[in-house]
């Protein structure tokens, strides 16, 4: 079973990707994002980088619904998500919860780390930000928390390390709750 502040982040992360707010997340919600990306990027089609967004938009998608959509329709539930991540990521082996949460990573990895330098700098996590329209004012904050190091710089591992605690952890006090800013001030 999840707990109720367990339950809390996992409903955030499903708000923040269900982009039009219609309860369901679809296709359509990753365009929107890899829409929004482009725009902050301030990139024209033309630019080598703007399919490449699309692309690792749509197989965020796909990595999600394959999992995630038992019902077949095309689109991710609430319900079928929270099942899902009771089961698949909440209340399982390492070896189950990895298969997903390193997908997650890899994600972020390409469609934020816009250098290519295998790290995410503040500016990209804040582009990241901008991108699920979060409260950018917790940016900085949040950066803080999950650059475990001091580096100011996050690595793949200390990404996992956060995504991990976002998506699994009962404790509020893991800096992983951090990933997409202050939960105090995004009561779902
Ligand atoms: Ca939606
Ligand atoms: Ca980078
Ligand atoms: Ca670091």
């Amino acid at each position: 079973m999840l707990t109720a502040f367990q339950k809390t982040k996992l409903q955030l992360f499903f708000d923040i990707i269900d982009y039009d707010k219609n309860g369901f997340v679809e296709k359509d919600d990753f365009i929107s994002i890899g829409e929004n990306i482009c725009a902050m990027l301030q990139l024209d089609e033309e630019n080598f980088y703007y399919p490449l967004i699309y692309a690792a938009c749509e197989k965020a998608w796909e990595d999600l619904y394959a999992y995630v959509d038992e019902d077949e329709d095309g689109r991710a539930s609430s319900g079928e998500w929270f099942k899902y991540a009771d089961e698949k990521i909440v209340n399982c082996d390492k070896s189950q919860y990895q298969l997903y949460l390193d997908k997650v990573v890899q994600h972020i990895f390409e469609l934020f780390d816009q250098n290519k330098d295998d790290f995410i700098s503040v500016n990209e996590y804040i582009n990241l930000f901008m991108s699920f329209r979060l409260e950018i004012r917790y940016s900085a904050k949040a950066f803080t928390k999950l650059d475990l190091n001091k580096d100011s710089l996050i690595s793949r591992e200390e990404l996992y390390t956060g995504v991990e605690q976002f998506f699994r952890s009962n404790d509020p006090s893991d800096k992983g709750n951090w990933l997409f800013g202050s939960l105090e001030d995004m009561k779902v």
